[in-house]
């Protein structure tokens, strides 16, 4: 259940079944009367169709066979009166029917959008984005017309079969026997057809969401696409994904049009031999002319919903597949946020105690391995190591984005496993290493993880600690610019800083900087840390580095090196060790000083 959003999420998990009839049935939960009503209003309209034939029956024997033309303005006023009745009805069930299938669209796009937000990061790890996009969008869609176009339909073809079957058998029970013959043959079509066009079906949204995915990737990595040069590739790439969905999709209307014609060729003969024996009963005098009419009117009735409730019968297929392919997505556990055995109150110190962690995204695959370390609060520890060491693993673990498998890490105390999700992420602010920033405004970016009013002021303070202020006012609408696509593009370095002042704005207990400053340059960064020093003062800060310059001075630099911290102390302490730190600061050191050499050499020969 959503507890934050103003809009209450219309809990779905009771409509999981494992059969999927029962399934779409669980969905329409709350729009079930107005489903009766509109199958009800369908049904009179139904009604008001087969009596236009009865009329028409009684017209022709008692009115024009017996020259009682003094009846002839009722008979009129009672064919107006039941064609708007029928108009009435019509127009009720078409709009009753929109609002349940509407209905229960919104309210599974909204679960389904909550949902994700719920999922583990290990799920959102594996999952394509464009196959939870097709699930979404795609799947809701087909349920939506199950409902709106067929499952609606079930009511109407019952009534109206009902209703005409009914008033034959008055008229002459032989021919309403007669007129029913193919139902067993339609039933045992259309349930073999239904599992073919499930299966069809299944593989061709598969496809889909296949193509769906390669779609939305090559989007997002579009300059990587250009920049490699590999649009012919990408383009073959498609190309095979989406002749697979045109071969899949060929498969699946060659399902549908043998199936289509047969039902027709069963009714129409359904009916041809209905007329003639009809005709010829009515010749020999066994019926009216009169019967004769309303019969032939009124057959068309109920051969008509027998045809398309084997058209139902196989359209469900669509819907069940797509109901198991949105409920499968629903069954997935989601992160509990608020669950915890331990009830924090006020702040945390930000005291941590890492006693021999061991963290592994794969069985058997382990990337942190028995890590030990402490942290004073309020002190700050730098991580360094080669790339794929553990680093953004390891501070990944402190939010509870992942579950260490096993060890003991504690924080204040408390082992962290006991902390709720939801206030540990109150607690701590992170510049992720890749900082993603939405479509929105510039502002809107920065106090994105404030939930309160924030004022422009701290708003201010915090870009400016972040050294972006000077930058957002050199935008055309300074705060209110709008980020991406509709607005400005900001480089690596200036996402990083928009980043540092969004989680600087949380004025959070603890920091986590996962390379933040990695696409800034020396200068900037000397600036920014000036600032974040300032900042980090009572605030336990994790700080990932790949600069020497950045992480020396650390109360704690640990070094990583597959898993494992392999040097751990102060810059001074590591220098004297004379171990890998100490190599890196040499081979930084060296690189600058050449650097400044080159330098001071062009400015000299100017
Ligand atoms: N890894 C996974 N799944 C993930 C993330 C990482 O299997 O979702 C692996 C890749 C690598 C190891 O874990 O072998 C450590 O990755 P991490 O991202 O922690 O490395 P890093 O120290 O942060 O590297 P970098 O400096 O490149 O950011
Ligand atoms: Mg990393």
């Amino acid at each position: 259940m959503n507890t934050n959003g103003k809009v209450p999420i219309y809990d779905l998990q009771g409509a999981v079944s494992e059969n999927r009839l029962v399934g779409l049935w669980r969905l329409t939960e709350g729009f079930r009367l107005r489903y009766f009503s509109a199958t009800f209003s369908i049904g009179m309209a139904a009604l008001m169709k087969s009596s236009t034939y009865i009329l028409l029956g009684l017209y022709i024997d008692r009115l024009l066979a017996e020259e009682r033309y003094e009846l002839l303005p009722f008979v009129a006023l009672a064919f107006v009166l039941i064609a708007m009745m029928e108009g009435l009805f019509t127009y009720l069930s078409g709009r009753l029917a929109s609002q349940t299938a509407e209905g229960i669209a919104l309210r599974l796009r909204n679960y389904l959008y909550d949902h994700f937000q719920r999922l583990t990061f290990a799920y959102h790890d594996i999952t394509p984005t464009g196959d939870l996009i097709q699930r979404a969008t795609s799947d809701v869609d087909a349920i939506r017309r199950f409902y709106a176009e067929q499952a609606i339909g079930f009511g109407r073809i019952l009534l109206l079969f009902l209703v005409n079957f009914t008033a034959i058998m008055f008229l002459n029970w032989q021919l309403a026997l007669f007129s029913i013959i193919i139902v067993p043959i339609i039933t045992v079509l259309s349930v073999f057809f239904f599992k073919k066009i499930f299966a069809a079906y299944e593989s061709y949204q598969e496809q889909d969401a296949v193509v769906s995915t390669v779609l939305q990737e090559n989007l997002t990595g579009i300059r990587v696409v250009k920049s490699f040069a590999r649009q012919n590739y990408e383009i073959d790439k498609f190309e095979a994904e989406n002749r697979e969905k045109y071969g899949r999709g060929r498969k699946l209307v060659l399902i549908h049009s043998a199936y289509w014609p047969l039902t027709d060729i069963l009714a129409g003969g359904q009916m041809i031999s209905g007329f003639l024996l009809a005709a010829l009963m009515t010749i020999n005098g066994t019926i009216t002319i009169g019967t004769y009419v309303s019969y032939v009117g009124m057959v068309i009735w109920i051969i008509w919903p027998m045809r398309n409730l084997g058209r139902l019968i196989v359209q469900m297929s669509t819907a069940s597949v797509s109901y198991g392919r949105v409920v499968t997505v629903i069954e997935e556990k989601r992160e509990p946020l608020t669950a915890g055995s331990y009830t924090p109150t006020g702040n945390v110190k930000g005291e941590f105690r890492f006693d021999n962690v061991c963290f592994e995204y794969e069985e058997d695959d382990p990337v942190l391995k028995e890590i030990n370390f402490e942290v004073p609060p309020g002190s700050v520890i730098a991580l360094m190591g080669s790339t794929g060491s553990g680093k953004s693993s390891l501070v990944n673990l402190l939010p509870r984005f992942y579950e260490y498998t096993s060890g003991s890490l504690t924080l204040d105390g408390v082992e962290l496993s006991r902390y709720p999700r939801r206030y540990l992420r109150s607690q701590i602010g992170i510049v992720e290493q890749e900082p993603f920033l939405f479509s929105r405004t510039i502002r809107q970016n920065i106090t994105y993880g404030v939930e309160r009013e924030v004022s422009d002021e701290e708003v201010r303070q915090a870009a400016e600690a972040a050294e972006i202020h000077e930058v957002i006012l050199g935008f055309p609408k300074g705060y209110n610019t709008l980020v991406g696509e509709r607005g400005v593009t900001l480089s690596g370095g200036q996402k990083q800083r928009v980043a540092i002042a969004r989680a600087l704005l949380k004025n959070p207990r603890i920091l986590i900087l996962d390379d933040a400053t990695s696409s800034v340059d020396t200068e900037t960064e000397a600036r920014i840390r000036g600032a974040l020093q300032r900042l980090m003062v009572n605030r336990t800060t994790f700080l990932i580095a790949h600069r020497v310059q950045t992480a020396m001075s650390a109360d704690m630099i640990l070094v990583l090196d597959k898993g494992r911290i392999v040097e751990r102390g102060s810059h001074e302490q590591l220098i004297e060790d004379n171990g890998v730190y100490k190599r890196i600061f040499d081979l930084q050191a060296r690189i600058e000083d050449e650097l400044q050499e080159e330098i001071a050499a062009a400015q000299s020969a100017d």
